[in-house]
C-alpha cells in the first residue's frame, strides 16, 4: 500500500508556509514520489491568494485535522449474512473467510446484529437435554439444507421448534418412543421403512423426511396430505440428513441484537475506547446512510494509518495541523527554532537559520540538480520575498540573497519588481473599499493620563496612491477623531520597501513644534526608518504629547 503523504505548513498559513508546501511536494513528485500532495490547514491570506492566482497555481488541499478516523483502518468489503441464512451457510462463511464475528444485515444492508463463532459453538457443543432432540427450523430452510424436494406440503419461512426422531427400529418401538410428544412438533427421518413412514403419518407428525431418495407409495402420500404431514425427500442418508437438519436453523435464532456500532467518520480513538470498554469482540462501522461499512476488532487498531505528513515552515506540534501527533511525520523542512517532539524513527530533518523555508526548499532543488518549473521558481521567490519583506527584514541572510538571484534566473522575474507587486496586491488603500475603511481597518486607541488618541496604520509599496487620496483621508481622520472623542487622530502610512512612514494627523496642531520629524506640509510628517507603530510611533507620540 502506498501511503498518501501530505506536505503541510503551520496553522494560519502565511505565504512561505503554503509556497514551501507546494514547491516541496512538487520536488518530491519529480523525484518519483507520486503520492505526495501539498496541503494546508487554514485558508490562504489575501497575499498568498494573489500569488497563487497570478502564477496559475492551485490552492493546496485543505485539511482541517488529520486525526485518524475509523474509515482509515477499515476493510470496506465486510462479509455479512442475512438473518434467514441457514447455519450451514453461515459456518461456511466463517470458515471461508477465517473470521470470528459476522455482522447480520437487513435488506438495506444496515446491521441488525452480530453472530460470533464462539457463542455459536457454545450453543451447539454445550447442549442441554432438550437441545439433543430440539431442532429450530423452517420448512424452506430444512428442505434447502437437505437438498430435498417436497412430496407433500409447502415451503414456509416460519421457524418451528421440532423434535427430531430417527426411525431406525421396528414400528412398535418407534411408536412408544414418540409417545408423549406433540405430533405437531415431530420431525421424523427414515429410509425405506414403510411401517415407520406409516406410523409417522398415522400419528400426524409435522414433517417426515425420507432419506436416501427412497420412494413413498401414493397411498401413504395421500394419507400424509389428509393428516397435514409434510413429506420431504432427500438424497442424503439418515445420519447426514439428521446433521443437516440441525444446521438448517436460520441464523435469526442466533443473532445477538445487542452490538456496538460507530460511524466511519468518527475518530480512531473513539473506536479504541469502544473496543476496550464495551466487552464486545467487534464494533460495526456504518456509513452515513446507516449501511454497514465494515467491522473493526482489536486487531484493526494495528492497521497502519494510510497517510503521513511532511511538515514545512514549522516543527512544533502546537503549530501543526490538529491531529499531527497521531500521524507519522516523515520529514521536517523549516527555519524556526526547534520545538519538535521526539520521533520513533530516523527522519529527514532540515532546518536552517535563513529568512524563509522557501530558501531551504529552493536549495534542495539546486543541490539535486533539478530546475524548478518557471511558476514554481516564482512561487519560491514569492515565499522568500514575503517572509523577508523583500530582503529588508533583519532575518535575511546571505543565503537568501544568493537563492533569490538563482530564482530570478529560473523564473525570469526581478525580485524587487515582483516583491513590490506582491506587497501592493494586498497592502495599500484600494483593498479596503474606501479611505475611511482603510483608516478604520487597523486603528488603535492609546491613552495617557489626560488624553485619548488614536493611530491607524496602512502598509503600502510607494506613496503614490496615498497622495491621490490624501484629502479624503484627512476628512476621514477628522470624522474618526470626532466620533471617538480623541484629541488626536493619525494615520501611519508605511512604505515597507523604503522603510519610511508618512504620518497624517488631525488635532493638536502645536505638535509641529515638538514632533522632531520633517514636516512635509501641514498635517503631514515624514518619519524615516519608522515602521513599527507599537515600538516606534506610539512611544514617540506619548513622549512629545506629554511635553506639550
Ligand atoms: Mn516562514
Amino acid at each position: 500500500m502506498h501511503k498518501n503523504i501530505y506536505v503541510i505548513g503551520h496553522r494560519n498559513p502565511d505565504t512561505d508556509s503554503i509556497a514551501s508546501a507546494i514547491a516541496y511536494a512538487e520536488l518530491k513528485k519529480r523525484q518519483g514520489h507520486s503520492t505526495v500532495r501539498a496541503a494546508m490547514t487554514g485558508e490562504p491570506n489575501p497575499q498568498t491568494r494573489y500569488i497563487l492566482q497570478r502564477l496559475g497555481l492551485e490552492t493546496p488541499l485543505f485539511l482541517a485535522d488529520v486525526h485518524p478516523k475509523v474509515r482509515d483502518i477499515l476493510n470496506r468489503q465486510p462479509v455479512t449474512a442475512r438473518s434467514t441464512m441457514p447455519l450451514k451457510e453461515v459456518l461456511e462463511l466463517f470458515h471461508r473467510h477465517t473470521i470470528r464475528v459476522l455482522p447480520v444485515v437487513d435488506t438495506d444492508n444496515a446491521p441488525i446484529g452480530v453472530v460470533s463463532l464462539l457463542k455459536l459453538s457454545e450453543k451447539y457443543l454445550v447442549a442441554g437435554t432438550d437441545r439433543k432432540r430440539g431442532v429450530d427450523t423452517s420448512r424452506r430452510s430444512l428442505k434447502e439444507c437437505l437438498e430435498g424436494i417436497f412430496l407433500t406440503g409447502e415451503p414456509s419461512e416460519t421457524v418451528e421448534h421440532l423434535h427430531l426422531f430417527i426411525g431406525a427400529m421396528v414400528e412398535g418401538s418407534f411408536t412408544s418412543r414418540i409417545e408423549g410428544y406433540d405430533p405437531a412438533t415431530l420431525l421424523v427421518m427414515t429410509g425405506d421403512r414403510p411401517s415407520i413412514q406409516q406410523a409417522a403419518i398415522d400419528k400426524g407428525a409435522r414433517i417426515l423426511v425420507i432419506t436416501g431418495g427412497f420412494a413413498v407409495t401414493d397411498e401413504l402420500l395421500a394419507a400424509a396430505r389428509s393428516n397435514g404431514t409434510t413429506v420431504i425427500s432427500t438424497p442424503h442418508d439418515t445420519a447426514t440428513a439428521a446433521w443437516l437438519a440441525r444446521l438448517s436453523t436460520p441464523l435469526d435464532c442466533f443473532v445477538d441484537p445487542k452490538f456496538e456500532k460507530i460511524g466511519v467518520a468518527e475518530s480512531l480513538e473513539h473506536l479504541r475506547l469502544k473496543l476496550l470498554h464495551s466487552g464486545e469482540p467487534a464494533v460495526i462501522a456504518v456509513e452515513e446512510d446507516g449501511s454497514i461499512a465494515g467491522i473493526a476488532t482489536k486487531s484493526s487498531l494495528l492497521t497502519p494509518i494510510p497517510y503521513a505528513l511532511i511538515l514545512v515552515d514549522h516543527n512544533e506540534l502546537a503549530q501543526a495541523v490538529p491531529g499531527a501527533e497521531s500521524v507519522e511525520i516523515l520529514e521536517v523542512i523549516d527555519h524556526h527554532k526547534l520545538g519538535n517532539p521526539p520521533t520513533s524513527q530516523p527522519i529527514t530533518f532540515m532546518a536552517a537559520p535563513v529568512g524563509s523555508t522557501c530558501t531551504v526548499v529552493a536549495t534542495l532543488y539546486r543541490e539535486r540538480g533539478i530546475d524548478p518549473e518557471q511558476k514554481i521558481a516564482a512561487l519560491l521567490l514569492a515565499g522568500i520575498l514575503s517572509d523577508t519583506v523583500i530582503l529588508k527584514s533583519p532575518t535575511t541572510t546571505g543565503r537568501d540573497r544568493e537563492i533569490v538571484s538563482w530564482l530570478e534566473q529560473q523564473s525570469g522575474l526581478d525580485h524587487v519588481t515582483f516583491g513590490r507587486e506582491i506587497f501592493s496586491s494586498c497592502s495599500g488603500f484600494s483593498a479596503y473599499g474606501s479611505p475611511e475603511k482603510a483608516l478604520r481597518a487597523d486603528f488603535k486607541h492609546f491613552s495617557t493620563a489626560e488624553m485619548l488618541f488614536g493611530v491607524g496604520q496602512v502598509e503600502v509599496v510607494g506613496f503614490d496612491e496615498f497622495y491621490e487620496i490624501k484629502e479624503e483621508l484627512r476628512t476621514a481622520l477628522k470624522r474618526v477623531k470626532e466620533q471617538d472623542r480623541l484629541v488626536l487622530a493619525g494615520l501611519m502610512v508605511t512604505d515597507i520597501y523604503t522603510e519610511t512612514s508618512l504620518f497624517l494627523v488631525e488635532g493638536k496642531n502645536e505638535l509641529a513644534h515638538v514632533m522632531g520629524y520633517t514636516q512635509l506640509e501641514p498635517h503631514l510628517y515624514e518619519l524615516k526608518g519608522v515602521m513599527s507603530r507599537k515600538k516606534q510611533m506610539v512611544p514617540h507620540l506619548l513622549k512629545v504629547l506629554g511635553s506639550l
